[in-house]
């Protein structure tokens, strides 16, 4: 450890040891020979898995594509168990290549940078932790992850609650034991979703607090078969392809067929299909679900009559039914047994889009109508995303701009990767690239490559700088909010794609839904153009 009189010299710092500062790490020490750090906050690696603990978190994402794909031994070493990884098992997974390539050491844990600074006459950064060490480095890259700054409501009272509460996004490693317990649960998005049903079975009593009704897909999660465990090995390429070039970087084709290519039945029966084999993949049965309104109604009418089928009380089903936007418009949630959960006795939902919630009491949670005595409250709230972690630390580029000032309107770079006044610093799957829109690991390796691949150029042609152009920036940004208004994505008003969760955030939809294959061709056509947008110095 330094103290702040004797500063660490080094090529690189990486902020966050998650997917993308791990394989950072790898790919500048051990690909370019540079020295480099990984700066992190959490006592383990893992990143948002470190911190999503909660009960029932899993992946979304199938495991064979929730990969690293950078190393062939590494695909045919690792034996995913489920078709949906659960955290404990990712966590392995990321111990393991952790281990596996030797990183840990250059991996300084419990170490939260406070700030970073550009020195534009060293031609440095000087970064700062909180515990007072000092970094100076030529390179900063940000890998802090999308969702990793939990979004706790400020709900009057909290202070005063006797219980016991906890926010998804900060699990405590020790668990939390519901048994015999009256449960809040607030919150309905993906992580809701995925925890609710396992604190169901887990508690006493569950009050579900809903502001916002949800559409979820069954995960139809189970163990991987030996046949396709030797599928995902011996494809590796293929399905690395696949991933690469479509929108979301899944390891699926959206099809070319749209809603009104066919008769009533067929449709049908394809979404029944859709349906029955689970997973994100079922927004891929027709290309024109998430740009039409038309077509997407039909498929969210479809969801729809599902939830009434399972859900048995009527009022219940009608209240889970009764939701505000189109399918997929925001981030959808996959689940195990959602809808089914209310099913159960011990379970209630609330509408507090109806009767909000007026305050919490040292009892429980209180609506205009009703008090709700609770043991444990959970806020399955979301995450303040894509900005709130860089935000959170004090970034000032050249001349003292700070990226809070710069992002004032919301944020502003070129291609997600750089902002204009902060040289030599990179965002990896930050806002302005395809991101979140995406399964994360390609999304991650493909900007972890170019950033590799960058710094690598500029060593080898002598050059000190780059920095993104402010017109570049501009025109991306319009780009961004061009591809998003193209589609159905923005009329979810209250996403967090739009910072709308956040009271006070600015309203700007943040990932470029241009789809990752296109976003991949602009970032390529620019790189061998010499660098478009970016100057070099
Ligand atoms: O958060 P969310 P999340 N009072 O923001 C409600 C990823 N993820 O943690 O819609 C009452 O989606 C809010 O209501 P409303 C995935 O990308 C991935 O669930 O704002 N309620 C909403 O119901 C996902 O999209 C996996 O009206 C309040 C909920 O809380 C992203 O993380 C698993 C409230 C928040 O939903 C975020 O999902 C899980 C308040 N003051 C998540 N504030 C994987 O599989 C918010 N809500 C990898």
């Amino acid at each position: 450890m330094s103290t702040s009189s004797t500063p660490v010299n080094l090529d690189a710092v990486i902020i966050g040891a998650g997917f993308s500062g791990m394989y950072q790490l790898l790919s500048l020490r051990d690909k370019l020979g540079l020295s480099a750090r990984v700066l992190e906050a959490a006592g383990g690696v893992g990143g948002t898995w470190y911190w999503n603990r909660y009960p029932g978190a899993r992946c979304d994402s199938e495991s064979h594509s929730y990969s690293y794909y950078f190393s062939k031994e590494l695909l045919q070493e690792w034996n995913w168990t489920e078709r949906y990884p659960q955290q404990p098992e990712i966590m392995r997974y990321l111990n393991h290549v952790a281990d596996r390539f030797d990183l840990r050491r250059d991996i300084q844990l419990d170490t939260r940078v406070k700030s970073a600074h550009y020195e534009a006459q060293h031609n440095r950064w000087h970064v700062t932790t909180e515990a007072g060490e000092v970094f100076h480095c030529t390179y900063l890259i940000t890998a802090v992850g999308c969702l990793s700054s939990a979004n706790v409501p400020k709900i009057d009272g909290l202070n005063d609650y006797a219980g016991d509460w906890y926010h998804t996004g900060q699990w405590p490693h020790e668990g939390v034991d519901f048994s015999g317990k009256r449960v809040g649960v607030v919150g309905t998005g993906s992580t809701g979703i995925q925890a609710i049903p396992v604190i169901a079975a887990q508690s006493k009593h569950l009050t579900v607090f809903q502001r916002t009704a949800n559409y979820s897909i069954p995960a139809r999660n189970a163990p991987l078969t030996d046949e396709f465990k030797q599928y995902a090995k011996s494809h590796t390429d293929d399905i690395r392809h696949i991933m690469n070039s479509n929108t979301n970087a899944h390891p699926f084709y959206i099809t070319d067929r749209s809603v009104f290519d066919v008769s009533n039945e067929e449709r049908k029966q394809i979404m029944e299909t859709a349906w029955k084999k689970g997973g994100l993949e079922f927004r891929a049965a027709f290309r024109d679900t998430l740009i039409d309104e038309k077509a997407n109604k039909i498929v969210a009418d479809f969801i729809r009559e599902k939830i009434s089928e399972i859900v048995k009380n009527p009022a219940t089903a009608k209240l889970l039914g009764d939701i505000d936007h189109p399918f997929a418009a925001k981030r959808p949630p996959v689940d195990s047994q959602y809808f089914e959960t209310y099913n159960l006795d011990h379970v209630d939902l609330v509408n507090i889009r109806e009767t909000p919630i007026e305050k919490i009491t040292a009892t429980g949670i209180k609506t205009k109508n009703h008090d709700y005595p609770l043991d444990i409250i959970v806020f399955a709230t979301g995450f303040d995303a894509m900005t709130g972690s860089l935000l959170k630390i004090d970034i000032q580029g050249r001349n003292g701009l700070a990226l809070k000032e710069a992002w004032y309107a919301g944020p502003r770079n070129y291609l997600g990767l750089q902002v204009p006044g902060f040289p030599n610093m990179f965002t990896v799957t930050g806002p302005g690239s395809p991101s979140v829109l995406c399964n994360m690991p390609p999304a991650i390796e493909h900007h972890v490559d170019w950033i590799t691949h960058c710094i690598k150029d500029m060593r080898e042609k002598g050059i000190q700088r780059i920095e993104a152009q402010e017109k570049a920036a501009d025109d991306w940004v319009l780009e961004v909010n061009h591809a998003a208004n193209s589609t159905l994505l923005p009329s979810a008003t209250h996403s967090w794609y739009l910072g709308a969760n956040v009271p006070g955030k600015p309203r700007v939809f943040m990932p470029y839904a241009g789809g990752f294959a296109k976003y991949q061709k602009i970032v390529s056509d620019a790189t061998s153009n010499g660098y478009v947008g970016f100057t070099l110095s």
